[in-house]
């Protein structure tokens, strides 16, 4: 063989060596749907693009997450079924939404307390780390957050708690025992119902975490809030089981370090979020802020008390330890709260 047949032989081996060992990047490249249900301006869809934009990152672009805000793919009541069934990958749920089927991390959803949403995402995924409840059994539990403390907006002003009395109010889950508890007439529905039972004045307001003011733009509709910092509203983002155990090792990884750090994230964007709103909703809409007198306070947080007192009854059916899943509760709360 002379040198130029030599060249020619060698230059054909190097370009079948690259043809072979050079993986399609479609080959690797592991897609993943993830369904959410509010519209795409809303925290839990920030959170989603977020945890999208660092998954890619961490993995080199390996997982491909095609995101479906505003119910696109999966709605908010069928999110969990939905992603059991392989009809999603991902889906994001509010607990608040399925009553009865969450009956351990609902207790995140009491009336305890909770300043922030940072500090309840945190005891959120510690509560859920601790007692891996069988009621996410049947997914991958990826992150938990929490919304910020609830609080009342409204078309008319509400400064009291006889204010109140008979008002139709836009909530769902505890937060509608709080109201039914407090005189108010809740009406239950999930957030992304919510714009058009506003708009078309179904109800004269909604009991919520304070961001949806700029979010859905309510401060136009709700040129009133009444500050309680009621209870906070639990979610949790699932992944399909069958598609989790089909992972690569190096991916579940990065997606289990990424848990809590999620849960943080998202309370902080939360707790940031909802001074935007506020400042948003009394410079466009010169929105009016009240709070309850001290006697009102008191009073609605002993009537509050029977909303704890059921979830226990409740646990307790569920054969959950309710006294020492509220301690936990506590004590991890004490942890976090700065
Ligand atoms: N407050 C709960 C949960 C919630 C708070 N902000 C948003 C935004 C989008 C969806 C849900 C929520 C609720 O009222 O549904």
């Amino acid at each position: 063989m002379d040198r130029k047949e030599f060249f020619c032989t060698v230059l054909c081996l190097l370009f079948l060596a690259t043809a072979v060992f050079t993986i399609p990047s479609n080959a690797k490249t592991i897609q993943l749907t993830y369904a959410n249900f509010p519209p795409a301006s809303t925290f839990p869809c920030i959170q989603m693009e977020r945890w999208k934009k660092e998954v890619e990152k961490r993995t080199n672009n390996r997982v491909k997450v095609l995101t479906f805000p505003g119910g696109t793919l999966l709605g908010a009541k069928d999110m969990l079924r939905g992603v059991i069934q392989g009809q999603a990958d991902i889906g994001c749920l509010c607990m608040a939404y399925q009553p009865g089927v969450f009956p351990l991390t609902t207790v995140i959803g009491l009336p305890l307390g909770f300043k922030d949403a940072k500090t309840a995402s945190l005891v959120l995924w510690e509560i859920y780390n601790k007692y891996r409840p069988k009621e996410f059994s049947k997914v991958k539990v990826i992150t938990l957050f929490t919304s910020a403390p609830s609080n009342i907006m409204s078309k008319v002003p509400i400064r009291s708690l006889k204010d109140l009395k008979g008002l139709e109010l836009r909530a769902s889950g505890t937060a509608s025992k709080i109201l039914e508890l407090l005189g108010a007439t809740p009406v239950s529905m999930p957030m992304s119902e919510t714009p058009e039972a506003i708009q078309k004045g179904i109800v004269k307001g909604l009991l919520s975490s304070l961001e949806v003011l700029k979010d859905l733009n309510f401060a136009a509709y709700c040129p009133y809030e009444t500050i309680t910092n009621f209870q906070v509203y639990p979610f949790a983002v699932v992944m399909n089981k069958q598609k989790w155990n089909s992972l690569p090792k190096q991916v579940k990884e990065v997606i289990n370090s990424m848990s809590k750090e999620q849960a943080a994230w998202t309370g902080e964007y939360m707790d940031n979020h909802v001074k935007e709103a506020i400042q948003f909703a009394r410079q466009k809409y010169n929105a009016k802020l009240f709070h309850f007198s001290k006697q009102d306070s008191i009073k609605a947080k002993k009537l509050c008390k029977k909303v704890i007192l059921d979830w226990k009854k409740m646990a307790v059916k569920s054969s959950i330890p309710a006294d020492k899943v509220l301690e936990d509760v506590y004590a991890f709360k004490a942890k976090y709260e700065h």
